[in-house]
């Protein structure tokens, strides 16, 4: 009988449409032999009365990454890869962010240099496009597809960043032909801007006003917009971070229509609200992101679309600043909302959130877990071939959960680089307490096992749309408009 290098026994095993009690061997890496009586190991992890699950995959968080305003977050990607871990992740993808001006290839050789040193985690990247140049159309972005970069974000807000509706159509062609996807952060600029100055012109300059800055019509308004420009050209979209039933709805009406569009949200749009930014001076600050918190019935509203399926991917958003100069408030202690930084740390709480709240208290099964988890996005991100599900010859990548922890939550705990959480004090159940990454154990006993740069670059696989029928505009399909070519 064969020796595996490792054996992970007596557990209950969840895939996303599956659950069963089996053993698991890896070898090399990868998952060699699922079942009853596989064989030995060198090594035997007893998972009896726990979660065999596979490794988280984060799609979603900025890591060493420069706001367009020069800001850069708080984790590297030692301290963002190590947080990652110890929340049961074993793969994310953080983005490479494009300012006007520089190159892709540049970008890209940057945010290369920070991950390879530093992560303990699988790692690849989403592009943010902010100068789609003709170089960067043309040339820079589908050499960056054929690497294996097949994500790239834009955003319809945010004055060094927006891209108007013709560059969006220009990206959404490229994205098309090379089979890449694109996410969107929608949210309509000129009513965020209007609402800004209004309420700066009334005195209302604190923190907890950012919330009123961003109106719910804001989103649903541009993902509105961003679902007709992409369903024009036929081509996939994701909308991220969506913090609003309406916005959810606009989605799950799309893709009814066979529209090839998926939605993210995530934890803090599903666990905190804006009430919670009423804080004296300026503690409101740490609650600012983009999309706001919104009310106790839109968190409702978002947990039962990420239920019902309407979301299909479940993010962080890991967006790191401290609460002090180098972060949130680098523009000044008193500074007005607009120029606090946007963003929440929650990389090491996302999956231990959605396992206690989702799994534990009945609100989705385990296997949707894992769909969450990871099986969603590594099938969407182009993953799939490698990891996201517990299947003989993919990466052994693997979380064990101990459903019997129970945990309050602490910035004090948590391993990333920030000085609070925005879900201090929460009681929770469940953790992630043995995480392995292609075959070797990355996080036990509450200890990184180790070494900075663990962690490697995983190339992706271009979008599969399959199922999602869509159609080409009448005019842009030569059938229909006097045989007029456009090339798409
Ligand atoms: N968008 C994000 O995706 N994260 C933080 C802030 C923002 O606007
Ligand atoms: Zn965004
Ligand atoms: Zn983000």
């Amino acid at each position: 009988m064969q020796t595996f290098e490792l054996k992970i026994s007596n557990g209950t095993v969840a895939n996303s449409t599956e659950t069963f009690t089996a053993d698991i061997g890896v070898s090399d890496g990868k998952i060699v032999a699922i079942g009853k009586k596989i064989g030995d190991a060198e090594r035997v992890i007893d998972a009896g009365g726990k979660y065999v699950l596979p490794g988280g995959i984060e799609a979603h968080c900025h890591i060493e990454q420069e706001s367009s305003s020069g800001l850069m977050t708080s984790d590297d990607y030692y301290s963002g890869s190590v947080s990652a871990a110890f929340g049961g992740n074993t793969c994310f993808v953080p983005f490479a962010a494009q300012h006007r001006g520089q190159s892709l290839k540049d970008v890209l050789e940057t945010y290369h240099g920070r991950a390879g040193p530093k992560s303990v985690i699988d790692y690849s990247f989403h592009l943010i496009i902010s100068d789609p140049t003709d170089e960067v159309l043309h040339e820079e972005l589908p050499q960056a597809i054929a690497q294996g970069i097949t994500s790239f974000k834009v955003y319809m807000t945010y004055d060094r960043l927006i891209v108007d509706d013709g560059q969006l159509l220009d990206i959404l062609t490229v994205a098309k032909k090379h089979g890449a996807l694109t996410m969107i952060h929608a949210e309509n600029n000129a009513m965020i801007k209007w609402m800004s100055e209004k309420l700066l012109d009334g005195g209302h300059g604190a923190p907890k006003y950012h919330a009123l800055s961003h109106p719910r019509t804001a989103e649903s308004e541009a993902i509105n917009r961003a679902i007709a420009l992409s369903s024009f050209l036929d081509t996939p979209i994701l909308i991220v971070h969506v913090s609003t039933e309406a916005g959810a709805r606009i989605i799950a009406q799309a893709r009814y229509d066979g529209h090839k569009v998926f939605g993210e949200t995530c934890p803090q749009y599903m666990f905190l609200n804006a009430e919670q930014m009423d804080l004296p001076g300026m503690h409101g600050a740490k609650l600012c992101c983009s999309p706001p918190l919104r009310d106790r019935a839109s968190q409702e509203g978002i947990w039962r679309c990420l239920q019902n399926g309407t979301l299909q991917v479940y993010s962080s958003d890991h967006a790191p600043y401290r609460f002090d100069d180098t972060g949130k408030l680098h523009a000044g202690p008193q500074a007005e909302f607009p120029k606090i930084a946007n963003g929440l740390p929650g990389i090491e709480l996302r999956l231990p959130l959605l396992f206690s709240e989702g799994f534990m208290n009945g609100r989705i099964t385990l296997n949707h877990f894992v769909a969450l988890a990871a099986n969603n996005v590594s099938k969407i991100y182009g993953l799939d071939h490698c990891k996201g599900s517990i299947t003989e010859g993919l990466d052994a990548d693997i979380a064990i959960w101990d459903p019997e922890v129970k945990r309050e939550i602490k910035a004090a705990d948590m391993h990333d680089n920030m000085e609070f959480t925005p879900y201090e004090g929460m009681h929770i159940t469940g953790w992630p307490t043995t995480v392995i990454q292609r075959g070797e154990v990355i996080v036990e006993d509450n200890e990184l096992k180790v070494d900075r740069g663990a962690g490697g670059f995983v190339p992706r696989k271009t979008i599969d749309c399959t199922g999602m029928p869509g159609k080409l505009a009448p005019e842009l399909d030569p059938a229909l408009n006097f045989g007029v070519d456009l090339g798409l």
